[in-house]
């Protein structure tokens, strides 16, 4: 397959300004009629291209005349159309088989709907068109189909006029004022009830709020309500952006490769980030659903108002919004503790990717299947970035610069350096070494080293970066990097002259601070405000001072996790297992009264053995298990009366969302957990009482999960009880595939091998495939079991999803991708079935690249 490359972008040689659609609905054959009013752009003299993905032309027409089988050509899919004039009427017609669309790009059908999905080129798959987003068009869409069958009728914009027809059909007519791409054309037909609301906007239009779901998931979308009208008033508050259509609607859908999706005043979402109530849904998923619910609507200034240019300048969307919706979440609950939660995911997610054969910058150079950057990198570390330009630019002048980018560019398509140039000109700031975040991949590494001169009571902080070679970049150029720090009197365990943010800008560089009667204790990189990895060779006891009294909730965070890494890393290496300071620390934690629940949750609890794993130089997966096992038993047993008192007074009665009862929930799952590690001997009953007592889906799976990696007879007893409970519900059942694919069980590889054949698995639903496989290839102890078995049974997933659904199946290979992370044994055996893959006939381009790339 062929490569694209950012180098090579040409602007449109046909514009088309104008489209009307008609469809007539059917699962099994989908006429769709369009109507394209093309424009010839500039003066040229190149014929028309319409991409196409499977479709074949049943009629051709310009400016109303047919044309016959010569005047038309097709091309690897495009449909090339010689025009004479500048101006014409291109209309085509095709069929297309919603029902047997497995790949859930296009039109496909899901439950009973039907419904699209086109971002990135999934428009093609339904009519012919230039399917790039820097072509905009104004779309008028005309949808028939049996009434009974798909009653409710919708697509983007305003309704226009509705109908009924003959044979017990209607019709509904939808016009979108908004020139957009392509890729933001939707469409649902389906039998679909409507939790409706509206919402008065700041100049004071009515919008009507729409979200339709199934009849009987009715009760469930009041959250996803409420968090559409918070972020609707959050984005005039905060960025002086106002909704701009007289209707807004949310769908949830079954089966969906994604999240969800911004098209312009019908989003669509996957039903797991609509559906919530006490008894099927965790807090973490009310959080989920308050995010993207926000990230989807905010899209539609950053994004949708102001789109990409081409799909290299992604991150333009997607990490701006990223940023956006990850402040609104902090400002809906507690920025300190979402702060630490989006670090996790960034750590998790991104720090592997950019530490791997897929690493690329935020602002990628080629690509060959494009659906493939949708990464933690272009979302994630695109969002730090903005952060970082928010950082430096200061509230007040970073709306100056979003200001300036959405006036500037509205119903525009641009590019990353436009939104960078919209910064420095509304901010007054000079961003041109900045500009190294969108083209540099690989992630910092910053070196801190103070030293500290008791004569002259002089603090020297020697700073140096350097950034690791990447797949294509082999030397890298320094980078601007905000490093934000203050320094601690340890007698005191005050701050010396608040927080600073220094700009590193060379290789290395050298601060000085004088007036300190003795040494400061150096808090680096607070709130994490760049996404780099510090090295900064703290002591232990630094460590537990910091822990124990940073003002930086983040960084106080960090000390905790740095404190339990080095115990574990030290243990790892054949040491003693040192808990005393963690036990110390973790004591001190659950002891102070100002501290939110919440984050001592957070802070309490030990880093993942994945995490664990990014700290070595070859991953140790039995080691790690085993070590990280050790502590949390020493901990559970250490503070055993702690951990019962917290569970005891963190119980309630009565369920509530509110920050303090939801900040309890959490902080009970993490005592249970330590009380089970300790080996006590009602600890199994403990955990089973709990789950089998909770009013809610938060206590009942934290009980669930840490019933599911022991080995007590409650184990079984729990699992049978929660399948039995919740047969039916697709979301609550994914728990019970993914809470046992993530389970620390020795036999996980085995239990996962058996679920994969349970009568309720299915590789067609993607939420369903990824409990399984791709929360199984999360387990960092369980897939790279020493014989393999986890490796291969990824592999022939892979293999075998490919031929339904080859953007979800891509998303599977990155794990197999980490082979040079591992000793050689495993690393072979990853390596074997990455060949075995990328052999297959037939691949995918999706899973073609990701395999062939993480072999190099
Ligand atoms: N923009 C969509 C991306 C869906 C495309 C997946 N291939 C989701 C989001 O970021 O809002
Ligand atoms: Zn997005």
């Amino acid at each position: 397959p062929p490569v694209i490359r950012r180098e090579d972008y040409k602007a449109p040689l046909w514009q088309v300004p104008q489209i009307a659609l008609e469809f007539d609905l059917d699962p099994a054959a989908t006429l769709v009629k369009a109507r394209l009013t093309v424009t010839r752009a500039g003066s040229h003299d190149r014929p028309l291209r319409l991409d196409g993905d499977g479709l074949t032309p049943r009629a051709v027409s310009v400016d109303g005349k047919a044309l016959s089988a010569g005047d038309w050509r097709m091309d690897d899919g495009v449909l090339i159309i010689a025009l004479p004039g500048d101006d014409h009427v291109v209309e085509t017609e095709v069929e297309i088989v919603p029902a047997s669309n497995t790949q859930l790009m296009g039109l496909y059908a899901s439950g009973g709907l039907l419904c699209t999905q086109c971002e990135p080129e999934g428009f093609r798959r339904i009519t012919f068109f230039p399917d790039r987003p820097d072509v905009l068009s104004r779309y008028d869409v005309t949808m028939r189909a049996d009434k009974a069958a798909y009653p409710v009728l919708l697509a983007n914009g305003d309704p226009i006029e509705q109908g009924d027809l003959a044979d017990g059909r209607h019709r509904a007519r939808w016009v979108d004022p908004f020139p957009k791409p392509s890729y933001l054309f939707a469409m649902v037909a389906g039998n679909l009830a409507c939790n409706a609301d509206s919402f008065t906007t700041m100049s004071g239009r009515e919008v009507k709020l729409g979200i339709w779901v199934a009849e009987n998931d009715l009760p469930r979308t009041g959250h996803a309500m409420k968090a559409l009208k918070d972020s609707m008033a959050w984005d005039e508050r905060t960025y002086g952006r106002e909704y701009d259509l007289d209707v807004f609607n949310i769908v949830a859908v079954a089966d969906f490769n994604f999240g969800a999706m911004e098209n312009k005043g019908l989003n669509i979402f996957n039903s797991r980030y609509v559906l919530a109530d006490p008894e099927t849904a965790t807090d973490p998923d009310y959080d989920a659903i308050e995010s993207v619910v926000a990230h989807e609507y905010f899209h539609n200034w950053s994004g949708d108002r102001v789109t990409c240019r081409d799909w290299f300048q992604l991150s333009l969307k997607e990490g701006f919004t990223v940023y956006r919706d990850q402040s609104f979440s902090a400002d809906m609950g507690s920025p300190a503790v979402k702060r630490i939660e989006d670090v996790r995911v960034l750590r998790a997610a991104q720090f592997q990717e950019d530490a791997g054969p897929l690493a690329h910058p935020i602002r990628p150079e080629s690509y060959m299947e494009i659906s493939n950057f949708y990464t933690a990198t272009v979302y994630n570390k695109g969002a730090e970035v903005i952060r970082m330009m928010a950082l430096l630019l200061g509230p007040e002048r970073f709306r100056k610069g979003t200001d300036l980018y959405f006036a500037r560019h509205d119903g525009q398509a641009v590019t990353c350096e436009d939104f960078v140039k919209a910064m420095e000109d509304g901010g007054d700031i000079d961003l041109s070494q900045f500009r190294l975040w969108y083209s540099q991949a690989g992630t910092p590494r910053v070196t801190v080293r103070p030293s500290y001169d008791p004569e002259s009571g002089a603090l020297t902080l020697a700073m140096r970066q350097t950034i690791p070679a990447t797949p294509g970049q082999d030397v890298k150029q320094p980078m601007a990097i905000p490093v934000k720090f203050a320094l601690f009197d340890p007698a005191t365990g005050e701050k010396h002259d608040g927080e600073e943010v220094l700009l590193l800008t060379e290789a290395q560089m050298e601060t000085r601070r004088e007036g300190f009667a003795q040494a400061p204790v150096l808090s680096i990189n607070r709130g994490f405000a760049a996404p780099v990895i510090i090295e900064a060779e703290q002591s232990a006891q630094d460590l537990a001072f910091l822990a124990a009294h940073d003002d930086d909730p983040f960084s106080r965070y960090e000390a905790m996790q740095q404190l339990m890494i080095h115990a574990l890393l030290g243990s790892i290496a054949g040491g003693p297992l040192d808990s005393a300071a963690v036990i110390d620390s973790i004591r001190g934690t659950i002891a102070d009264a100002a501290l939110d629940r919440s984050f001592v949750a957070e802070a309490v609890r030990l880093p993942s053995e994945a995490y664990l794993g990014d700290q070595m130089q070859v991953v140790d997966p039995d080691a790690i298990h085993a070590a990280r096992d050790a502590l949390q038993r020493e901990i559970g047993v250490a503070l055993q009366k702690e951990w019962r008192a917290i569970h005891a007074e963190c119980a309630r009665n009565g369920f509530s969302l509110s920050a303090d009862a939801r900040a309890a929930r959490k902080l009970r799952g993490v005592a249970l957990n330590y009380i089970v590690a300790s080996d006590a001997e009602d600890g199994p009953a403990l955990a089973f009482d709990q789950f089998d007592r909770a009013d809610n889906m938060t206590e009942r799976q934290a009980a669930l999960a840490i019933l599911a990696s022991g080995a007590s007879g409650e184990r079984a007893q729990a699992l049978a009880a929660f399948y039995d409970r919740y047969a039916g519900n697709a979301l609550v059942v994914d728990k019970w595939f993914q809470t046992q694919a993530l389970s620390l069980h020795p036999d996980v590889v085995e239990m996962v091998e058996a679920l994969g054949q349970h009568p309720d698995f299915t590789l067609s639903n993607p939420n369903r495939a990824r409990a399984l496989y791709a929360a199984f290839a999360a387990n960092q102890w369980g897939f790279n079991s020493k014989d393999g078995k986890g490796y291969r049974m990824v592999a022939d997933a892979i293999i075998a999803l490919d031929k339904l659904n080859p953007q979800t199946a891509a998303r599977l290979v990155p794990p197999l991708g980490r082979w040079r992370r591992f000793d050689d044994e495993r690393g072979a055996m990853m390596k074997a079935e990455l060949e075995r893959i990328a052999a297959t006939p037939n691949l995918s381009k999706d899973v073609l690249e990701q395999a062939t790339k993480s072999l190099a």
